[in-house]
């Protein structure tokens, strides 16, 4: 059984907001990424906790330890509950991601395996492996690992344990089904097959139930 979380990567206020709302009680969180945020602000967080879904910011954090740490600072100030962020830029990079978030009451995930075909050139095989030990060394709350690859997303579960959550994209528009990795994953992500259906409220609702 899988939670739902909406990739709302649509561009405005309005359609943050007009999506958001109509899927309200059909997902369990909303993911935000750089389309909406430099389309609108990070006041579009406030916006949209008025619906209060949880808001996990999509940055794949990448840099020194201090740069991250200023990035979550903003991310956790504007009232996201979670950050998404790279490993590969070393331990301490990422401690520095696990750390600001859990000083704030937020949560943290990695990203080891990606679901795109050119996750194959690095972001895949034994480096996301060493990454989701990665990520459990530091104490991150779980990881993003590709619906599309569920051999891989299961394999991935056996390196982090039962005790950290896997958030799944690829399902929908990428081509990956709910069924294909629910039984591995805490979530499921979906974007495009929501928020450009023409009812996004049924779109969500048919997602949300068979991830179940
Ligand atoms: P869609 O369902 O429209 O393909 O959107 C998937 C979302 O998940 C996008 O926000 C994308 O940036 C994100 N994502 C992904 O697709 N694959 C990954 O490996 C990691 C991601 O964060």
């Amino acid at each position: 059984m899988a939670d739902l979380l909406l990739a709302l990567d649509v561009k405005g206020k309005t359609e943050a907001v007009r999506v958001a709302n109509a899927c309200t009680g059909e997902v369990d969180a909303i993911k935000i990424g750089y389309p909406l945020v430099l389309s609108t602000g990070l006041g579009i967080v406030k916006d949209l906790t008025n619906a209060e879904i949880p808001i996990i910011a999509d940055f794949k954090v990448a840099d020194i330890p201090n740069t991250n740490t200023l990035i979550c600072e903003e991310v956790f100030g504007a009232g996201c509950s979670g950050i998404i962020t790279h490993a590969f830029c070393g331990s301490d990079s990422l401690a520095a991601c696990v750390d600001a978030a859990h000083d704030h009451g937020g949560v943290c995930f990695v990203v080891c395996e990606m679901s795109h075909p050119g996750a194959l050139d690095f972001l895949s095989g034994d480096n996301a492996v060493r990454m989701a030990e990665m990520a459990k060394a530091a104490g991150a709350d779980g990881i993003i690992a590709p619906a599309t690859r569920p051999e891989r997303t299961a394999m991935l579960r056996g390196v982090i344990g039962d005790a950290m959550k896997i958030y799944s994209p690829g399902v929908g528009a990428q081509g990956a089904q709910p069924e294909d990795v629910k039984k591995y994953v805490d979530g499921i992500i979906v974007g495009r097959a929501i928020y450009e259906a023409t009812d996004p409220k049924a779109a969500a609702h048919e997602f949300r139930v068979r991830a179940r």
